[in-house]
């Protein structure tokens, strides 16, 4: 197959509209996370209404040994990825450093830090083989700007906008290009997650201005990926019109 992305957390959110934008740009997709009814739902709907391969992995990111065991045993045929989208992430809890849960922060940190480097460990060999390949790491402005009740989160991602640096000089030898993009809020199910099924918490982080939602942030994705071979963004942070930074957004009902 000629032009390959995997994508991590294409269940949800960013992950699921990248899966659908490469593969409305004819890209054969690999789609990862750990619910397996929805990647054989999205396989079945990229096949079905792009006609592009659609190839679902049910794993883990914080198990290193399923994580290495199956990139390293996909089809052949599957092996030349160009892209690697580093999305699958997420926030537990919004609390004070001293009253936080240490179970959110330690997966906090093995998903969104740990998990990304498994991965891009385990797909590097095929892109080093291939002396060609793009990384796309999914950061935050938490990266960027620690705000209140964040601590953890804004650690874990924070490590990912300094491993995507180090990636970057790193792998500058094997032609693989590195790019960073932090969003700002993006509605999805994130707050759902982050605040643990409570909707009314989740709904409230987005009422009152027009947040960015999934499909902004893929084609922010697809343009970084669809750049001509000499051309890096390394480094992207963006937020809807009405958010300037991590914690100042104008809520026209607030
Ligand atoms: P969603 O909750 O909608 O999607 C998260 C995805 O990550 C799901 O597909 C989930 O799949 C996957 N995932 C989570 N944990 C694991 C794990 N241990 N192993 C494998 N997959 C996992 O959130 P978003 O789409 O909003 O978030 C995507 C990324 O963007 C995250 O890294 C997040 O931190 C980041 N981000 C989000 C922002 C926002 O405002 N929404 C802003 C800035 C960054 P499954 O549960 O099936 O495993
Ligand atoms: C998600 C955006 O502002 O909740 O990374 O940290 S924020």
């Amino acid at each position: 197959m000629k032009n390959i992305v995997l994508v991590t957390g294409a269940t949800s959110g960013f992950g699921k509209a990248c899966a659908e934008k490469f593969a409305a740009e004819k890209y054969a997709v690999i789609i990862t996370g750990r619910r397996q009814d929805r990647l054989l739902r999205l396989q079945q709907e990229i096949e079905s209404k792009y006609g592009v391969a659609c190839l679902p992995l049910l794993f883990d990111v914080r198990d290193k040994k399923a994580v290495f065991d199956i990139i390293q045993s996909i089809p052949e045929e599957w092996q030349s990825i160009n892209i690697l989208v580093n999305n699958a992430g997420l926030a537990l809890g919004r609390d004070y450093f001293e009253e936080a849960d240490m179970d959110d922060w330690e997966t906090m940190i093995d998903t969104n830090l740990k998990g990304l480097l498994y991965v891009s460990r385990a797909v590097l060999p095929f892109m080093i083989k291939a002396g060609v390949g793009h990384i796309i790491n999914i950061g935050s402005i938490a990266a960027k700007e620690v705000y209140e009740k964040g601590n953890v989160y804004c650690a874990s991602k924070s490590a990912v906008d300094a491993v995507s640096q180090g990636m970057r000089i790193d792998l500058l030898r094997h032609g693989i290009k590195v790019t960073a993009i932090h969003p700002g809020a993006v509605e999805t199910e994130f707050s759902l997650v982050r605040f643990k099924g409570d909707a009314e918490k989740a709904d409230a982080v987005y009422a009152g201005y027009k947040p960015l939602n999934a499909k902004d942030i893929a084609d922010t994705v697809w343009y970084c990926a669809s750049l001509p071979a000499h051309v890096c963004i390394n480094d992207l942070v963006i937020t809807c019109t009405a958010q300037a930074n991590a914690t100042i957004t104008l809520k026209k009902f607030s």
